[in-house]
């Protein structure tokens, strides 16, 4: 069996509230399922996040419509679990199952194993932080399944796993069960792979297929995995997506803005991007003024799609400052924490739980993060 491997396709996604941004992400979704038609994949497996918001609208909705005919005609079977922006904080059927439900995708994180061929394969949907436990033992149990299963198995997870992000991590590869042959992943936006000794295969992130506002602006690459389960062992191609819009961020120094401001306007000329860029630059210096900064950045401005900036002042005695940071700052944020709140355990929540992943761009998981803290403590003191 063949399978193409994809994650995190957030369709309906638009950085910048741009919608040509919004496009880019329906032509890297197009070329992920043109992929998979051109190499006669038996399947495309998705790891969840396939839209970017639980509602999604019409057109991300007919997008991947056409994605899954698409594969149909050719025989090509869809298979997908359910990532936190696919599932609503408010219960209600997540808008992929209609697909399953209409016969022509195949959800795969009922936690009842589905077969394509002699290849098993068992996904689970996004656990949250407070449900990570249940998820571990249910791993156990699914372990057990693939020992007894005699042909393949592939693993079907939205999870972030800490030796990949220690900061998006809510488990390590030591919680996931060893008798699998390929961990098809996701939730992590940029792609990876590792293998560790005590899985039979290896753990694959495809990475998200098109920048999304959490992962800021900078240069990347991305793309999707096509296996090959035909072997002893899985073997993996990671594809890169080439209709992809590339983003830059430069740092530029204050005092020489215009001869910067060239130079990166040269550098980008000479790349010859079918696709206008979008450009993020760091202005640093002192006195910046937005009006000299606008006018020095007028070509960028006019070779990108989007071109943002912030201004980092720094001031004569930025070194001085720099002396005198707490050595643990950490430490010294919870403590200032600790006083504003006047309760240990709430700084404790804000800058151990929270923080961590408010810096690591994953909003919707501390919006999930606060929702279940406050529901798990709704009535606590209240009771009669
Ligand atoms: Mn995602």
């Amino acid at each position: 069996m063949q399978f193409l491997h994809t994650s995190d396709t957030h369709l309906g996604c638009a950085q910048f509230d741009s919608r040509d941004r919004e496009q880019d992400v329906y032509e890297a979704f197009s070329e992920v399922v043109d992929t998979a038609v051109k190499d006669k994949v038996d399947a495309v497996l998705h790891a969840g996040d396939i839209f970017h918001v639980p509602r999604p609208g019409g057109t991300p909705l007919v997008k991947l419509a056409d994605g899954i005919k698409n594969l149909g005609d050719k025989g090509i079977k869809f298979y997908f679990t359910l990532g936190e922006h696919d599932i609503s904080r408010v219960t209600g059927t997540p808008s992929p199952y209609v697909f399953h439900k209409l016969g022509l995708a195949t959800y795969v994180g009922g936690e009842k194993p589905v077969l394509h061929g002699d290849t098993m394969i068992l996904g689970f949907p996004k656990a949250r932080r407070s449900e990570i436990d249940g998820l571990v033992s249910s791993l156990k149990q699914a372990d057990e399944a693939a020992s007894r299963h005699a042909g393949k198995k592939v693993l079907v997870l939205h999870q972030g796993l800490s030796e990949f992000n220690r900061w998006a991590g809510e488990m390590t590869a030591n919680d996931l069960p060893p008798n699998f042959d390929y961990y098809a992943m996701g939730h992590l936006h940029d792609h990876g792979l590792k293998r560790f000794d005590r899985l039979h295969g290896p753990v694959c992130y495809p990475g998200s297929i098109d920048p999304t506002p959490g992962e800021g602006v900078k240069e990347t690459k991305k793309g999707f995995y096509i296996v090959d389960m035909s072997g002893a062992e899985a073997s993996e191609d990671w594809v890169e997506i080439k209709s992809s819009r590339q983003q830059y961020a430069f740092d530029v120094d204050y005092w020489s803005i215009r001869e910067r401001a060239a130079s990166i306007a040269d550098e980008v000329r000479s790349k010859g991007h079918v696709k206008k860029p979008v450009l993020f630059l760091k202005v640093r210096g002192e006195g910046i003024e937005n009006s000299k900064v606008t006018s020095a950045f007028s070509d960028l401005i006019a070779l990108s799609l989007h071109c943002g900036w912030e201004a980092v002042e720094e001031r004569p005695s930025a070194d001085k400052l720099f002396a005198e940071r707490p050595s643990d700052v950490r430490q010294e944020i919870f403590d200032l924490a600790a006083r504003a709140l006047g309760d240990q355990a709430v700084a404790a929540f804000a800058v151990k739980e929270l923080l961590p992943l408010l810096e690591a761009g994953e909003h919707e998981e501390a919006l999930d993060l606060v929702y279940s803290t406050f529901e798990a403590s709704r009535f606590k003191g209240d009771a009669p």
